[in-house]
């Protein structure tokens, strides 16, 4: 099978002790995506957990981590050595090395296949600039809506651990974003203009993305997305909405019975063991204290909340 996503510069063979291996990190999405997958899956693998500085530390822009992958982004699925690249290629090559499992997830019905590509599809983050096109994919709207959790979870890292990626990050946007986010906190988020700006229009289009997708549960009125079965289509939509959560945009996106199909969709994918087992217990606390940090401020300030929510 080809690797097309292998980015330059990255090796064709990692050092490997078992026959899958995941680096990834507790709070990113498509390293939450990766673990489900592979819990859905049955598919064992060692992890190695590698820090973002969201999680305290850019363990990613490290020496040992760019011999991995020389972009530093997580995750990466290794498979007897062979290291797969872009989660939600990822996610694919792992069902297919998973005999009936991997096929009830990825179904061989070329109808049924195409459904599932399209919304594993709608969920990824593609590309270099991945907070582009958010009225194409539901995945692109996900940076720009978790900014008021960055903006929590950074006001535990030193500010020193922030600076160190303007020396190290191949990327210099991001400590400078984090950097901001850190001094201006969560309150001061308002006056954040073009985060602001993003923001808003990433909710307003994750809100169309919504209504399609309450739409294609309506279509057929079963549990999941292709139907009566669980498939990688649900595990790429249950780490975008578990997401939604986490930053408190539920209310709003399906609260009060809005949207009552993605809600109680929603119940559905929060009540799977790998839900549980794969984010929830694998929360690192600033995740914990950043998530009630985001509904604090929002209680205690009624204009942070009205210029979110709108
Ligand atoms: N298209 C990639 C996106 C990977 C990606 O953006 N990973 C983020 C976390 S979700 C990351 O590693 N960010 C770290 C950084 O940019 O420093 C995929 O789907 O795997």
């Amino acid at each position: 099978m080809s690797n097309p996503s292998r980015p330059a510069g990255a090796p064709e063979e990692i050092p490997y002790e078992q026959e899958w291996e995941l680096y990834h990190n507790s709070f990113s999405l498509c390293s939450k995506k990766l673990r489900v997958c592979m819990a859905e899956l049955g598919l064992p693998y060692e992890s190695h957990h590698i820090h973002l500085i969201e999680t305290g530390a850019y363990e990613n822009v490290g020496r040992d981590y760019l011999a991995v992958n020389p972009k530093g982004l997580v995750p990466v699925l290794v498979h007897r050595g062979r290291p797969i690249y872009e989660s939600h290629e990822e996610i694919v090559y792992a069902a297919r090395h998973a005999g009936d499992r991997g096929r009830a997830l990825l179904p061989e019905d070329a109808a049924l296949r195409s459904e599932v590509d399209h919304w594993i599809d709608c969920a990824s983050l593609v590309g270099d600039d991945p907070m582009a096109d958010t009225h194409l994919r539901a995945g692109h709207c996900i940076p720009g809506l978790t900014v008021p959790i960055f903006a929590t979870m950074v006001s535990h890292i030193p500010v020193r651990e922030i600076l160190k990626g303007l020396l190290t990050h191949p990327n210099k946007e991001r400590p400078l974003i984090f950097l901001t986010l850190k001094l201006a906190g969560i309150e001061r988020l308002p006056k954040l203009v073009p985060a602001m700006k993003l923001m808003r229009r990433s909710l307003k289009h994750m809100g169309m993305h919504l209504d399609r997708l309450g739409e294609q549960l309506d279509k057929h009125g079963e549990d999941w997305i292709a139907g009566a079965s669980f498939s990688l289509a649900d595990v790429s939509w249950m780490v975008i909405l578990d997401r939604l959560v986490e930053v408190d945009w539920d209310g709003v996106l399906w609260g009060d019975d809005r949207r009552p199909s993605v809600a109680a969709y929603w119940q559905r994918l929060a009540s799977r063991k790998s839900y549980r087992e794969q984010i929830v217990d694998m929360r690192c606390e600033i995740t914990r204290l950043g998530i009630d940090e985001v509904k604090r401020a929002k209680r205690e300030h009624p204009a942070l909340r009205e210029a979110l929510e709108g």
